[in-house]
């Protein structure tokens, strides 16, 4: 592949999606990843035209369906540059008491195990060329708890923590690795986590301007495109109506 190599998780929907248009504008080839067969197609029509793509559908749960995914990519997509692990959601907003084992399962699965499986399959290739960068797409939940946030939070923090461990191990092999920590990003991420309620959702994000997911998308295309030897370790991005996970200026 002339081009480089840029494989996006989640790139269904929100961020993921933002990404791998904004990356193929910036002259990416893409590999999309996500459950949503459906979507992945359709993804192909909004990059633009000539963009090399291809996609894996599989559940970044499944370790077994994420290797074999991996391990099925034809020899000339092999040597990814560009490694965003972005696929991740919350599953409800309960007390701890209350929480259900089958959301804090999904979460833990997801957010943090699913990014440890597709890391481990790609990081290898990227320590034999000495080469490459991981965008770990975490949260202002991994950087501070708000009530009810619990696991969500203890997933983020997670990834906060396996992120900066992933920059200690890999500095020998010239390998950049970043989090984007954002605040609220109006995509289907509530909608997930209130389990389809559309209303609950999109009282998210009223009384206040959102980032939109391309927002985000616009700090990846500017972290990829950085001189090799400056790498954004660790960024927060905040719609400015928000000061932290619990200070938000609303206009009712
Ligand atoms: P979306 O719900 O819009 O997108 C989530 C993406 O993750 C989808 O493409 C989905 O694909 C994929 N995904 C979810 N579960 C799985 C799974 N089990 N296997 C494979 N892919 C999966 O949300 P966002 O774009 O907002 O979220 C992207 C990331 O940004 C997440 O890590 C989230 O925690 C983080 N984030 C979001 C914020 C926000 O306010 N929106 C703020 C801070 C961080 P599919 O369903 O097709 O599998
Ligand atoms: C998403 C932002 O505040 O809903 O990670 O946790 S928040």
């Amino acid at each position: 592949m002339e081009k480089k190599i840029a494989f996006i998780t989640g790139a269904t929907s929100g961020i993921g999606k933002a990404c791998a248009r904004y990356l193929a504008e910036e002259g990416f080839a893409i590999i999309g990843c996500g459950r949503r067969k459906e979507r992945l197609e359709a993804l192909q029509k909004e990059l633009p035209k000539g963009t090399p793509y291809h996609f894996l559908v599989f559940d970044v749960r499944d370790k077994d369906a994420v290797y074999a995914a991996i391990d099925s990519l034809p020899a000339e997509w092999q040597s990814i540059n560009v490694l965003i692990n972005n696929a991740g959601n919350a599953h409800g907003l309960d007390p701890i008491q209350d929480g259900s084992v089958e959301d804090w399962d999904a979460m833990m699965d997801i957010n943090v195990k699913g990014l440890l499986y597709v890391s481990k399959k790609i990081i290898p290739g990227m320590v034999e060329r000495k080469a490459g960068q991981i965008i770990n797409i975490g949260s202002t939940a991994g950087k501070e708890v708000y009530p009810k946030g619990n696991v969500y939070c203890g997933s983020k923090h997670a990834v906060d923590a396996i992120t900066k461990g992933m920059r200690l191990d890999l500095n020998p092999y010239g390998i950049k690795v970043m989090a984007i920590n954002p605040g609220l990003v109006d995509t289907e991420f509530s909608l997930v986590r209130f389990k389809g309620d559309d209303e609950r959702a999109a009282g998210v994000y009223k009384g206040f301007e959102p980032l939109k997911a391309e927002d985000v998308a616009d700090l990846v295309r500017y972290a990829v495109t950085r001189p090799p030897h400056v790498v954004l370790a660790d960024v927060i991005i905040l719609p400015t109506a928000q000061a932290s996970t619990t200070l938000l200026h609303k206009e009712e």
